[in-house]
């Protein structure tokens, strides 16, 4: 398995919540290295580019306008097999199928407001670690 980067966002909420500490130390104690973080308010411009997949769904204007309604923290992580051992420590994106342990298991309970973001693939996560940081860590 080849060592992959991936892209992670502590959400509005978590940042509010005051979870980034808890978060950053679940993937420090797993094994993976933090290339990059920075807490910043993201653009409208940014948050609908990071999710123009969704540009047609229904909660689209929602869910940009909660990832712009305050700071997100905003992360690059490094090791092997990351992009999807990060998907499985975040839990899955309905809360009722989150499961305790895991960081939307142990700290959300909606849809929406679901504490973190990470990439579902290499090629989201080649597109989103240039979108927030430059192709200089992709
Ligand atoms: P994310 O992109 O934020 O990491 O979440 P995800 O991969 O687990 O889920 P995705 O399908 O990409 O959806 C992005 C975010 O949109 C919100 N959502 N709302 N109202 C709805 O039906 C609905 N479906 C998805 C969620 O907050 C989800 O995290
Ligand atoms: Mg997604």
């Amino acid at each position: 398995m080849a060592i992959e980067k991936t892209f992670l966002m502590v959400k509005p909420d978590g940042v509010e919540r005051q979870v980034i500490g808890d978060i950053v130390d679940r993937f420090e104690r797993r094994g993976f290295e933090l290339k990059g973080a920075k807490l910043m308010v993201a653009s409208k411009e940014l948050a609908e580019k990071h999710y123009a997949e969704h540009a047609e769904r229904p909660f689209f204007g929602e869910l940009v306008d909660f990832i712009t309604s305050g700071p997100v923290f905003a992360m690059v992580w490094e090791g092997e097999n990351v992009i999807k051992l990060a998907r499985t420590m975040m839990g899955a994106t309905k809360p009722e199928d989150s499961n305790p342990g895991t960081i939307r298991g142990d700290f959300a309970t909606t849809l929406s407001h679901n504490i973190i973001h990470g990439s579902d693939s290499l090629a989201s996560a080649e597109r989103e670690i240039g979108l927030w940081f430059g192709s200089e860590l992709v």
